[in-house]
């Protein structure tokens, strides 16, 4: 079989031009810490290699005692029991010194890696003065990996944690790790919330040694292993008639088998449960309400210090297209807001974004500041199923952004989707952000080479969500590529503009969907217009969009005010978001002074017009990229261009077609 090899991503580090000698980071002097401890191992091993290719010179661990922690030169690692527990301060302490200091071995590894990132960008030491804890306290990837090793809405290849019913646990696995750690993520779900087959026996002890093995792995940087759960495992592992959360028989099923996977993974973090979702079973199928499932396997679990994280992509997916009362984005309010309150301490609820699927414009779940008594996550998707798959250029880091600073109004202040997943709104500690992750075992592990930003853009955003998406952006692009400064602006342009873009060629102001329904890639108005998936978009001869308003499906309401009021009225709602709240006629005249028609022709003109200013932009810096980067992009501009033309026609011709309007500047319509 083929060897498979893999880049080390913004981790393979250079020389760097420092402004001045720093050569005095190759003494490090550890203070408090055990050398032995997995994660000072990893760090030390992590110093070894960046500051050894960074600065051209092998460091030098030097035992404590002969400084007794108060070297005036060198790095000086040291515990400082004040700071948080992932939080980690850097000073320069001398000319010769910089002193890294935190509470916790994950600190000085989070710590390590700052100072690394500062020194692969050259910059200045001269007073770093950072202090800096996570804000969220969960930072999770969930993989929908599969056991077969394929991978649900997967774009980059296989999986690299299974294939073929069995776990792979090799150096590929620490390298993710590394990877991972290097930009703050604590917390990992290996296999898919669609949980079939043999992922239902990972709780069982045929996967226990190499589950262990990667836990190990994992919690020597930091990380927690969890788990996707089978909700009927007790039917089909313990051959029990039922999975009854309330039944007594089944809850002493899952608490021997939870003492069993807590003994062969004593660092497991816990669960991510699917249920009552898209055919998956769960507890309305024994007419028992989401808490009554979530708080049974978090009493379980409690003992172990484990986690729940119970998902809210709960909604009627059987849907007659011609009912237009019931709306699947109200279904996550409508499953969850009664119970606030209800749910156990060590239960978490996931909450996609957006209510419907992950669309390219879609607002914020009403869940954020409908619930004032309940842990909240935000769950977000670089994976790109709806947004490119990692073919069309699409960085997501702004549309995350804008979810986080949503203000919900649920306080006066500190009310933002930020404030809430960080666990200040409430002051609760089973908080975070989680995002399905749009890894696998291609080379370069996101497909498109571009789409190792959002990668690298969700750990950094996770950790301090003050980041703005460029700053992101330029750390990502120097650490990855050598480029001079037009070059890098070039990359810069394209991942900035690259969300707009796509929004701009694929469906209008909010609409969302418009895909073909096999593979979600593509263009295809009505593909999901007459199906059961609570997908509509409502358009007709006269106008489009659906009436989410007091007087349509009542969506709207679920807001605390204003924002209620403001989706409410089409003067007030923001026009990106237009025609999710609103049926619009296509002859209305938007805040542009265009009809909502001829800006969706012109929006998409233009966006397959940018498409192709993505593809100059990288052709431009051709001869400053890595040789193997450069055709492979460009390959997948093409795809995009041709995809954005598509785009492009299919909608404009379904509207010209459909409203009978021509477009006033009298492009050909195909
Ligand atoms: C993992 C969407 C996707 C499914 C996915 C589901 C979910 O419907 O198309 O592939 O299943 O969301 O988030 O559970």
């Amino acid at each position: 079989m083929e060897k498979k090899t893999w880049t080390q991503l913004w981790l393979d580090y250079k020389k760097t031009k420092t402004s001045e000698d720093l050569s005095f980071l190759t003494e490090i002097i550890l203070h408090g810490f055990s050398e032995g401890h997995p994660v000072i191992q990893n760090t030390l091993s992590e110093l070894q290699l960046g500051i050894g290719k960074i600065l051209g010179a092998e460091p030098a661990v030097k035992p404590a005692d002969e400084c007794e922690g108060k070297a005036d030169r060198g790095l000086v690692i040291i515990k400082d029991e004040e700071l948080p527990e992932e939080g980690y301060k850097l000073k320069r302490t001398g000319q010769e010194s910089v002193m890294l200091s935190a509470s916790t071995e994950k600190g000085v590894l989070y710590g390590t890696f700052c100072l690394l990132r500062k020194l692969s960008l050259a910059e200045d030491l001269e007073d770093p003065d950072i202090c800096t804890a996570p804000e969220n306290p969960l930072r999770m990837l969930n993989h929908w990996d599969n056991m077969d090793g394929s991978i649900e809405r997967g774009y980059s290849g296989r999986s690299f944690f299974f294939n073929n019913g069995e776990i792979i646990v090799n150096e590929r696995t620490r390298d993710y790790a590394r990877l991972i750690a290097s930009i703050g993520i604590n917390a990992v779900v290996i296999n898919n919330v669609n949980v079939f087959g043999e992922a239902t026996e990972l709780i069982t002890g045929r996967y226990a040694e190499p589950l262990r093995k990667m836990s190990e792995i994992f919690a020597g940087y930091g990380i927690r292993l969890f788990l996707s759960l089978n909700f009927a495992s007790p039917i089909e592992l313990g051959n029990l008639p039922s999975c009854d959360p309330l039944d007594p028989s089944v809850i002493r099923w899952w608490e021997e088998q939870m003492r069993t996977v807590f003994d062969n993974i004593p660092n497991l973090g816990g669960f991510l449960v699917k249920a009552d979702s898209e055919g998956r079973p769960g507890p309305f199928t024994y007419g028992r309400n989401q808490a009554e499932g979530a708080n049974m396997l978090a009493k379980v679990i409690k003992p172990y210090g484990g986690l729940v994280i119970w998902r809210c992509f709960v909604y009627n997916c059987r849907q007659d297209w011609r009912d237009r009362k019931t709306d699947r984005a109200r279904a996550g309010y409508d499953n969850f807001h009664e119970m606030d309150g209800q749910f156990d301490e060590n239960v978490i609820l996931q909450i996609k974004n957006g209510p419907m699927d992950f669309q390219i414009r879609e607002p914020v779940s009403p869940l954020f500041g409908g619930m004032l008594h309940t842990n909240e996550m935000l769950e977000v998707q670089i994976a790109q199923e709806y947004t490119g798959q990692q073919i069309d250029l699409c960085y997501l880091i702004p549309m995350f952004k804008e979810i986080l600073s949503f203000r919900t109004y649920v306080k006066e202040q500190e009310d933002t989707v930020a404030d809430i997943i960080s666990g200040r709104t409430f002051g609760n500690r089973n908080t975070g952000i989680a995002t399905v992750a749009n890894t696998g075992d291609d080379s370069n592990w996101t497909g498109h080479d571009l789409a190792a930003a959002n990668l690298y853009g969700f750990g950094r955003l996770a950790w301090d969500m003050n980041l703005t998406p460029e700053e992101i952006a330029k750390e990502w692009i120097s650490q990855t590529y050598t480029l001079s400064p037009d070059a890098a602006k070039n990359v810069l342009w394209m991942l900035l503009h690259s969300r707009e873009i796509y929004e701009d060629y694929t469906s209008p102001l909010g609409i969302g969907w418009m895909v073909n329904p096999s593979n979600h890639y593509g263009p295809s108005v009505n593909g999901y217009e007459y199906d059961r998936w609570g997908t509509y978009h409502r358009a007709d001869h006269l106008g489009v969009g659906v009436d989410r308003t007091d007087k349509g499906t009542g969506y709207a309401q679920q807001y605390n005010e204003p924002n209620a009021s403001m989706y409410n009225d089409p003067q007030t709602c923001p026009e990106e978001l237009l025609l999710f709240f609103h049926r619009v006629l296509y002859r209305t005249r938007l805040k542009s002074g265009k009809t909502l028609i001829q800006h969706i022709y012109d929006s998409h003109f233009e966006g397959y017009e940018k498409a192709q200013e993505l593809k100059k932009r990288w052709e431009s810096i051709r001869d400053e990229l890595p040789e193997d980067v450069y055709p492979r992009v460009l390959e997948r501009l093409d795809r995009q261009i041709s995809n954005a033309r598509e785009w492009c026609d299919q909608v404009n011709s379904y509207f010209y077609r459909i409203s009978g309007i021509e477009d006033e500047k009298g492009r050909t319509i195909y």
